[in-house]
């Protein structure tokens, strides 16, 4: 422990077993190991009867786990957090599920989760909580008597001012917000929508340097935007067997790796491959489409058609466009281990990164990361990713535009070398310079840093 005093950290899933792997969770466990703590979440049993804490894990830092009990998982996870805030976060505002005791049960395990933070909660710490299934968590630890400084991370985009009128918990939220002293968005664009949604339909006020009051407390908002283990995947890459694939070495590859979510925007992304095909010159060197997209929170309604909706939609394109030796478009369902990940990225000449919204999006800078920088493949990219804001030597597009994107998939596949080196060095050197470890420690220090208050 330093004199920084100790780090609790509460995420929705904490990893169980042994040394956690994946670049967030990696830079988690650092940050932890480094400054002492505790780091609490979901273990993702179910239960029949709630219970409290236990501890998985304990090094230089405590890892303790609850357990959701089948109604807490249905209500809380899969009902309120991705049945309402998930979708309306994403602008599918005509997908939300609003339910009564969804929501009841999202409030009751955001007060059972703050029950148990404040009994390991000491004078001095300072709390890091993640993501939407937490807004409220803030506002129950303070009205625990938490004085702690508390900052909130939002891994998703922040929703249009516009869509929130139709959020069920639309009166609570400004007072959930200030409740933090840092929250912590992906883009400047999710810090606009923020502070417009707060001017607009709250009692907020700007005070100095930026910082808003509300309900007298006071609060920052600021854009953090998330980065990944650079040199871990470069190396990961440099080490992988590219031949990975049964592809001959001419043909071109053109990748997707996505979990199977609306907000991908896959179908668009497979419509658009339809129409390169189809505008594709007869000797131009075949190219195949990989798409890996393991299925997500399938007990959820709206999750249910997206699966059948592609693979039907990849069946109809080869029908039209495969010969005896080629099939063009290529659907893997299954998730894939990170290394042959950095492989596949290392070998495809194209990655296509096409979201209809997503708060980052981490693939996009793993593909960059994982090139070969003599002879770089090209980031197609939707304006929509958070990570457009940063990534501007990719090719942008507008998924919403299929010809444009089958255009783009064109131009990627025929750029120069001498195009392709520069765009990839102008997006190496932003990912390099704010990379996971800058991302912790910036957020930490800016927490860190903030006036320390009373609980009201
Ligand atoms: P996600 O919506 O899960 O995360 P993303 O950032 O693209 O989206 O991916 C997270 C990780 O999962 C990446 O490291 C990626 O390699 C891995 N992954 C994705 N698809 C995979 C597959 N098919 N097989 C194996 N691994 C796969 C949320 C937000 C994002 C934000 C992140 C981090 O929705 O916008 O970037 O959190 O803040």
């Amino acid at each position: 422990m330093t004199s920084e005093g100790r780090l609790v950290v509460v995420s929705n899933r904490i990893p169980t077993e042994g040394t956690p792997s994946g670049g967030l969770v990696v830079a988690l466990h650092e940050a932890l190991e480094h400054r002492g703590g505790v780091w609490i979440g979901s273990s993702g049993n179910q239960v029949e009867e709630s219970n409290g804490l236990h501890k998985i894990a304990e090094g230089k830092y405590l890892r303790l786990a609850y357990d959701l009990t089948k109604a807490e998982h249905e209500g809380f996870y899969l009902g309120h957090a991705n049945s309402v805030l998930w979708p309306l976060f994403h602008h599918r505002a005509d997908l939300i599920d609003v339910d009564q005791e969804a929501r009841r049960q999202y409030l009751a395990v955001n007060r059972r989760v703050a029950e148990m933070v404040a009994e390991v909660v000491e004078p001095g710490d300072i709390l890091w909580i993640h993501d939407y299934h937490f807004l409220p968590l803030a506002s129950e630890l303070r009205s625990l008597g938490i004085s702690n400084r508390i900052g909130f991370f939002l891994h998703i985009p922040f929703p249009n001012p516009s869509d929130i009128a139709a959020l069920p918990d639309r009166r609570q939220l400004g007072g959930w917000l200030s409740a933090y002293d840092l929250i912590g968005l992906q883009t400047q664009r999710d810090v606009s929508n923020c502070l417009e949604w707060l001017r607009a339909d709250t009692d907020a006020e700007f005070t100095l340097r930026g910082r808003m009051r509300l309900d007298s407390r006071s609060f920052e908002v600021r854009s953090f935007p998330i980065g990944i283990d650079v040199e871990g995947f470069q190396q990961a890459a440099e080490k992988a067997d590219i031949t990975i694939t049964d592809l001959p070495p001419q043909q071109k590859l053109v990748l997707g790796v996505d979990r199977l979510d609306y907000s991908k925007g896959l179908p668009n992304r497979l419509e658009a491959f339809g129409k390169y095909l189809s505008m594709r010159d007869e000797d131009a060197p075949r190219a195949t489409m990989l798409q890996v997209a393991p299925p997500s929170r399938e007990d959820v309604e709206a999750y249910r058609d997206i699966r059948q909706e592609l693979e039907s939609m990849a069946g109809s394109v080869n029908g039209e466009y495969a010969e005896i030796d080629w099939t063009p478009i290529r659907y893997l369902r299954r998730p894939l281990p990170r290394d042959t990940l950095a492989g596949l990225y290392r070998r495809a000449d194209v990655c296509l990164v096409t979201p209809l919204a997503d708060g980052m999006n981490l693939v996009a800078k793993e593909y960059v990361a994982a090139q070969d920088g003599t002879n770089p493949g090209v980031l197609i990219l939707s304006h929509f990713a958070g990570a457009a804001e940063q990534l501007d030597g990719a090719l942008m597009v507008n998924p919403y535009d299929t010809v444009s994107m089958a255009e783009a998939i064109k131009q990627a596949l025929d750029m120069s070398l001498h195009e392709r080196r520069a765009r990839w060095l102008s997006m190496m050197q932003v990912i390099r310079e704010t990379d996971i470890d800058w991302w912790t420690d910036n957020f930490l220090r800016a927490l860190q840093s903030q006036p320390q208050m009373k609980v009201a």
